[in-house]
């Protein structure tokens, strides 16, 4: 039969037997394995996504043989831009594009044959999902979570939206490319930085690569530190925080620079620099964060105002400048242009003096460890001596505490856009903020004339008059939610999703959280992957959900470059087709190549002639079992030879363990040379084929169930418990032992591990050194203990 064949075939049979739906009254242990779910585009389903969703699939069929009660879904992110976009341009509603997507993506995963359990599955953009999105917003507002700022936003002129920081790479729109700059706007933000804490300590608790975590580490960005209070000359009623980890440099302080945004500025600035103050202003104005941040040369004006020294009393010039970020910190800081890069160029720019506060050998500025010099009764501490003594002495003489800061900022949870979950929540003419109740949720979608967002800012929503007027003095917000809400808690309603009077309900959460694997992209480790464990954390508190962190373990697949070894992309022309590879060689080949390409967590190029390889191999392994041409099984019955035994025990063991090690490129390869084995031994024996099948199963489910139809193996393979390994089986078949004659090392023999006494000593007796050794004498006495020692006696001579 043909794969495309054998594959509805199976696909067909799964489906009717309900052999992937998970329960959620069981009594067997549960085990949650999770792909990245994705966002339907018309551009359908590529090589990205079936290189993700092999890894989970492969784990959640080995874990249903194991005995496991698995909850492997799918669902859609179907809330976007890209839907949008193209509602613009055709006048084609967004629900309608984003259903013929989800309709394609749904049938192509089946015809992988991925054993998700499709009674689950689920799609943020309907209403039976976002009204508990919009509850879960409910709670953060309750909680006064979500809060309403005019806040400097990103703002994107081409996407006519406001977007996150993570949305926002090198300072243009991650989809599209377009330029981002930055503007004042009323919008919601989520405040997960009063979550910061709890986010970056409970990293410790969870199984993440390594790097993930650093890189949430680093996004998080805790710093240590302190805030100093500064007076200002000429203005005794005002003084300003500054924010510094360095409290140590005090004495190295040669001026100060605040951020052009700092409410002091307009205040304390002289008449005669009054215009520049201005002029830089105004310049900065519409710069975007990353291009302030940016290692460009250093810019600012002096204020013409100077603050104190609260230790040393010496007077300070003020600054301006743009490296100084108004939503860090204090929006101030006290530049050490002796131990800080930063401002070090600033003082080169203006010519302001260096001074070292720190012994070293090098030349300023200096940013490594060393003595206090210059710094009055901090000299010959070292730095982390005289940080604490700082920390002490501010406290002490009430200059200053110590201070916690964290780079993390609050999410920006606002868009100007169509196609997301309306915000439940109502305006009052007054403009206070209040909740849509919660028996009206859903907040629908309400239809408009015009997808387009305005110049303005102003949302698609507000176009549809009679929906924004809620009642006589009610507006309802336009604004929509971002992509990231749906797909910040969908890992939850998968455990219960149709329930429709509570998000999902506890015992189902208590029973299938959390994620016990987690397979997607490293590129949302700052996007996705923060947000949902801040949602979790904050479901958490509200008793909704059972755990704090969802997904236990994480891992991300590399990606499959093209043949050329570059990232796949039509521009470069090396685009692999999936579908039709799967065509041509059939879903399990391609599965099984994806494996056989490398380890998973790398990036590996496609080889076209490879997948011929792994094809030729489950052909070969097809064709000891069954007849090509009348399709009837040609298995026998008969025992195995001793070598095919342990053999089969011994790939056994290796692929049940390099499964759980999520090593499957090794699986494969084992399978191989036991495929080898058997037709050196012309060895045709259910014995073997059927345990066989079994171990093929998670990697070719198709191939497999047929062999094991084929081979009336009892019921489906995708359900048969897994094969044991017997391990007495599996032990090694020859070792190398030292050959000792009087105690003395002399050589080695290979040998088998049950060998006799007479097999070794006439194995030891063909080794050149050890019969030398013996002067041509036979032994005496023979000392051996099968695979560990051999010691042969014989008199001195
Ligand atoms: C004096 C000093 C001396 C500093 C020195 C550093 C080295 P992290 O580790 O990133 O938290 N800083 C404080 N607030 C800032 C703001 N709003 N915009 C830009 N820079 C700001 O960095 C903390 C340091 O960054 C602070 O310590 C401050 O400079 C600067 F030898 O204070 B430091």
């Amino acid at each position: 039969m043909k794969h495309t064949e054998i594959e509805s075939k199976w696909q067909k049979v799964w489906a009717d037997k309900q052999a992937y739906k998970s329960e959620n009254n069981s009594t067997r242990p549960k085990y949650y394995a999770l792909d990245m779910f994705p966002y339907p585009s018309g551009s359908g389903l590529h090589m990205g996504h079936i290189a993700s969703y092999t890894p989970t699939d492969i784990i959640s069929r080995y874990k249903r043989t194991k005995g496991f009660n698995v909850l492997h879904p799918m669902g859609y992110d179907a809330f976007g831009l890209p839907a949008e976009q193209y509602a613009i341009q055709t006048g084609v509603h967004p629900a309608i594009t984003t259903e013929k997507s989800i309709a394609s993506f749904r049938a192509t995963l089946q015809r992988y044959g991925f054993s998700f359990d499709w009674s689950r599955e689920i799609s943020t953009c309907e209403p039976d999902y976002y009204k508990w999105t919009q509850f879960i917003f409910l709670k953060l507002f309750e909680k006064g979570l979500a809060y309403q700022k005019e806040v400097p936003v990103n703002w994107c002129p081409a996407l006519k939206t406001v977007l996150a920081n993570d949305e926002v790479i090198d300072g243009k729109s991650e989809r599209g490319g377009h330029p981002v700059i930055r503007v004042p706007m009323k919008q919601w933000m989520l405040k997960i930085t009063d979550y910061a804490e709890r986010l970056l300590q409970d990293l410790d608790k969870i199984d993440w690569p390594e790097r993930t975590k650093e890189a949430q580490r680093n996004w998080i960005g805790k710093s240590e530190g302190a805030t100093v209070r500064f007076n200002i000359k000429n203005f005794p009623e005002d003084s300003f925080e500054i924010f510094t980890t360095r409290p140590d440099t005090i004495f190295g302080v040669s001026f100060m620079v605040l951020a052009p945004e700092h409410p002091l500025v307009k205040k304390i600035c002289t008449p005669d620099q009054s215009s520049r103050v201005s002029d830089y202003i105004a310049s900065t104005a519409g710069k975007s964060e990353v291009d302030r941040k940016a290692n460009t040369e250093k810019t600012g004006v002096f204020t013409g105002a100077y603050a104190l020294n609260p230790v040393s009393q010496k007077e300070i010039p003020i600054w301006i400048a743009d490296y100084v970020m108004m939503d860090y910190g204090s929006g101030a800081i006290m530049a050490v242009p002796g131990h800080d890069e930063r401002d070090f160029e600033f003082a080169q720019k203006f010519d302001l003096p260096v001074v070292r506060v720190l012994e070293s050998e090098t030349d300023l500025p200096f940013t490594g460890e060393g003595k206090l010099c210059n710094s009055d009764f901090l000299n010959g501490l070292t730095k982390t001596d005289a940080i604490q003594k700082m920390f002490t002495f501010l406290e002490e003489k009430n200059l200053g505490k110590k201070q916690i800061q964290y780079k993390l900022r609050d999410w920006l949870f606002s868009r100007q856009r169509y196609w997301g979950e309306p915000f439940p929540i109502l305006q009052t003419q007054d403009g206070k903020l209040q909740a849509v109740p919660e028996n009206e949720l859903p907040v629908l979608l309400p239809e408009v004339a015009n997808y387009e967002p305005s110049d303005s800012g102003e949302a698609p929503l507000a176009n549809n008059k009679e929906w924004v007027n809620y009642s006589a003095d009610l507006k309802r917000e336009t604004d929509t939610m971002p992509g990231a809400a749906g797909s910040s808690w969908y890992f939850l309603r998968y455990t219960d999703p149709r329930n429709s009077s509570a998000p999902f309900s506890t015992e189902a959460a208590q029973y299938w959280m959390p994620v016990d694997l987690y397979v997607g992209g490293a590129e949302h480790t700052v996007g996705h992957l923060l947000y949902s464990r801040f949602w979790t954390k904050v479901l958490f508190d509200v008793g909704l959900s059972p755990v704090d962190e969802p997904f236990q373990k994480l891992a991300h697949q590399g990606m499959i470059l093209g043949p050329d070894g570059e990232k796949m992309s039509k521009s470069r022309g090396n685009v692999i087709p999936a579908d039709e590879v799967a065509k041509d060689s059939g879903v399990d080949a391609l599965r099984c190549y994806i494996c056989f390409l490398g380890p998973m967590d790398k990036d590996k190029p496609w080889n076209s002639s490879g997948i011929d390889g792994v094809k030729r191999f489950l052909d070969r392994l097809t064709r000891l079992a069954i007849n090509e041409t009348t399709g009837e099984s040609i298995a026998t019955d008969s025992e195995l030879p001793a070598e095919v035994e342990k053999l089969l025990h011994k790939t056994i063991k290796k692929v049940s363990e390099d499964i759980e090690a999520m090593s499957f490129n090794t699986c494969i390869s084992q399978m191989m040379i036991l495929v080898n084995e058997l037709y050196k031994h012309d060895c045709k024996s259910k014995k073997v084929l059927l345990p066989l099948a079994q171990l093929l199963q998670p990697f070719a489910p198709h191939t497999a169930e047929e062999l094991w139809s084929k081979l009336g193996g009892d019921g489906l393979v995708v359900t048969a418990a897994w094969p044991q390994f017997k391990p007495e089986l599996c032990t090694d078949d020859t070792v190398t032992l030292g050959v000792q004659v009087n105690g003395k090392m002399r050589g080695t023999i290979e040998i088998s591990v049950t060998a006799d006494e007479a097999e070794a000593v006439a194995a030891a007796m063909k080794v050149a050194t050890v019969t030398s050794a013996l002067a041509q004498q036979t032994p005496t006495k023979v000392i051996y203990k099968a695979g560990k020692i051999l010691n042969l006696i014989a008199p001195a001579k």
